[in-house]
């Protein structure tokens, strides 16, 4: 059962994922194991895929929303600390920018890998960041910025968080098109090019 949910996933099969889901449960085989070596055993395999250009984004979406619609008929039975969370990321794309398609990637495969994702959304000022900080006491702060006109708003972010005493308990991660890793040195950031590499990129730091 869990190997068909696996393909399913693989398969980005969002007609039969829901009902797979459910026969699992049947079978009285519990949510975590459901999600652990049914969804994100396959969820890692396509971050693997994706990074290696063997798929591409509408692909890895239609999979990520069968993760999505397994996860909604899982999420409520389980218990709190049935899943062992990494760490705890508040993400946004920043302010004046309206990009969300990476970042929503991005976010994906973070909570693939066992985060747990505060999502602003998009046009995320300065002060939602903070409030969002003070709120959820994050590892992480991960901004996205497509455009060269709102990468700017990166490092005022972070120097707004700096002015807020927050910025030495977290570590702040930053991508996007037009983001370099020089860039994120100059700000304070750590810099990753992908969805997958960020999955990589926060482990390491986390380990750290
Ligand atoms: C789709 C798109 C749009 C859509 C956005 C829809 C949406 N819901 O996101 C719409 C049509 C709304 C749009 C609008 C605009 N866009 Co636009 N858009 C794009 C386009 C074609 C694709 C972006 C995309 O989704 N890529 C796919 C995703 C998966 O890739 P990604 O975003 O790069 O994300 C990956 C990595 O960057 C990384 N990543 C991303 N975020 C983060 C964050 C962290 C922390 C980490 C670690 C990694 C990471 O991981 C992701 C997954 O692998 C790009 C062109 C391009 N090739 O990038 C132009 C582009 C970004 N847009 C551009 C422009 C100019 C605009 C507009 C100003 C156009 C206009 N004149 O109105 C407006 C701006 C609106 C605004 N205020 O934001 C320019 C930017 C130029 C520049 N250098 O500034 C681009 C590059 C097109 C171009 N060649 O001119 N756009």
């Amino acid at each position: 059962m869990l190997n068909k949910i696996y393909d399913a996933m693989m398969n980005g099969d969002i007609a039969s994922i829901g009902q797979l889901t459910k026969d699992a449960l049947d079978e009285n085989i519990v949510p975590k194991t459901i999600i652990d070596d049914g969804l994100l055993r396959a969820m890692n395999e396509i971050g693997e895929l994706f990074k290696n250009g063997e798929l591409f984004v509408p692909e890895v979406l239609m999979r990520a929303q069968a993760l999505n619609m397994s996860m909604q008929i899982l999420e409520p039975l389980l218990k709190e600390g049935d899943i062992d969370k990494k760490g705890k990321i508040v993400m946004g794309t920043v302010k004046g920018d309206l990009h969300d398609i990476g970042k929503n990637l991005v976010i994906l495969m973070l909570e693939g890998a066992g985060y747990e994702v505060i999502d602003l959304g998009v046009d995320v000022s300065e002060q939602k960041i903070i409030d969002a900080v003070k709120e959820h006491n994050p590892d992480f702060i991960a901004m996205s910025a497509m455009l060269t006109t709102t990468m700017v708003n990166m490092e005022k972010c972070i120097e707004a968080i700096k002015g807020e005493g927050l910025y030495d308990n977290l570590k702040v991660l930053v991508g996007g098109a037009p983001v370099t890793n020089t860039f994120a040195e100059k700000i304070g950031a750590y810099y990753s090019s992908d969805a997958s590499s960020a999955v990589e990129l926060a482990n390491q730091l986390i380990a750290s």
